[in-house]
């Protein structure tokens, strides 16, 4: 018998952890996980040590189950896409199982269940089900298809290929509800984010014939809009659609009038050699830098706008 399956067996109150600020990949995971026990009539608690968890998640079954307290009683924890020890947000004393597809995981737990060529939890969660016989019901086919989506960037990602949806294919067959993901995980937005949205664009500039587009947030556009970082990225993300653009630049000024730096490339061109100017890095298409100072945020445009002119290919 499998070794995962020989101490969930054994165990008779098992808990499962999601990481703080939990994905869809990481809660799931634990969702189709929390069935699967439940069928086999263990004693499931469901731990995230995040009081608020994003509600656009409250779709996946057994959500309303999670618990930023961890029980006590539990004789064995299984983590799921949690890459390190500190993801579990706390200090787990009974058995660990770690089941994750993170390519930092430091395999921290008694059992390892690691596969980094997984593009989600979820891919590695359902093989184990099917390699073991085990049903996959609607419930757990949509926990799962959820962070498939989420981890696959809505199979955009680089790391998308065939397998990625042959496993889209099998779940849908056992009953995923990929369109109540899709409205979810992909298209649900908050007001605030929208209201957010039509301030960046409305203030947008667009430098060297609409090549780089140029987005100042200032700290007030934030306070009126009741918007939150993550909702300025999504705007500078988008505006890589727009034709002509292959830069997408923003300076968010903090609460303290820090300010923050993103960078988003579609083009040849090296977002993280321009962040490193200012002491931050990244990748190639995506890079980011944070300014200690107050400095003005005019002044940060100016500067960041040479660098490109020099780097970018006319
Ligand atoms: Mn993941």
């Amino acid at each position: 018998m499998n070794e995962i399956l020989e101490k969930i067996e054994k165990a008779s109150h098992i808990v499962l952890i999601s990481h703080p600020t939990p994905d869809a990949d990481s809660i799931g995971s634990a969702s189709a996980m929390y069935s699967f026990l439940l069928q086999n009539h263990k004693k499931v608690s469901w731990f995230c040590k995040s009081e608020i968890i994003n509600n656009k998640f409250s779709f996946i079954p057994w959500f309303e189950n999670i618990r930023a307290t961890f029980p006590t009683s539990a004789d064995l924890a299984i983590s799921l896409d949690c890459a390190d020890k500190k993801r579990l947000g706390v200090d787990v004393e009974c058995d660990l199982i770690n089941i994750d597809h993170h390519a930092t995981n430091s395999n921290y737990g008694d059992i390892n269940f690691v596969k980094t060529n997984s593009i989600s939890t979820t891919e590695i969660l359902h093989n184990f089900f099917k390699e073991n016989g085990v049903k996959i019901n609607k419930k757990m086919a949509t926990a799962l298809y959820a962070g498939l989506l989420d981890d696959s960037d809505a199979f955009l990602s680089d790391e998308v290929d065939g397998t990625t949806f042959a496993l889209a294919k099998e779940l849908i067959e056992h009953g995923a509800d990929y369109k109540l993901c899709n409205k979810n995980i992909i298209k649900s937005v908050s007001l605030a984010a929208l209201r957010l949205k039509a301030v960046m664009f409305k203030n947008m500039s667009l430098e060297f014939d609409a090549r780089v587009a140029l987005f100042c947030v200032s700290d007030e556009d934030m306070r009126g809009t009741g918007a939150v970082s993550e909702d300025c990225e999504a705007a500078l993300e988008e505006s890589l659609n727009l034709i002509h653009v292959e830069v997408a630049l923003l300076l968010k000024q903090n609460s303290d009038f820090t300010i923050k730096g993103s960078f988003r490339s579609s083009s040849t061109l090296d977002c993280a050699k321009i962040a490193a100017n200012f002491g931050g890095g990244g990748h190639i298409r995506r890079a980011g830098f944070d300014i200690e100072s107050r400095v003005p945020l005019d002044e940060i445009r100016r500067e960041v706008l040479n660098l490109i002119k020099k780097e970018i290919v006319v």
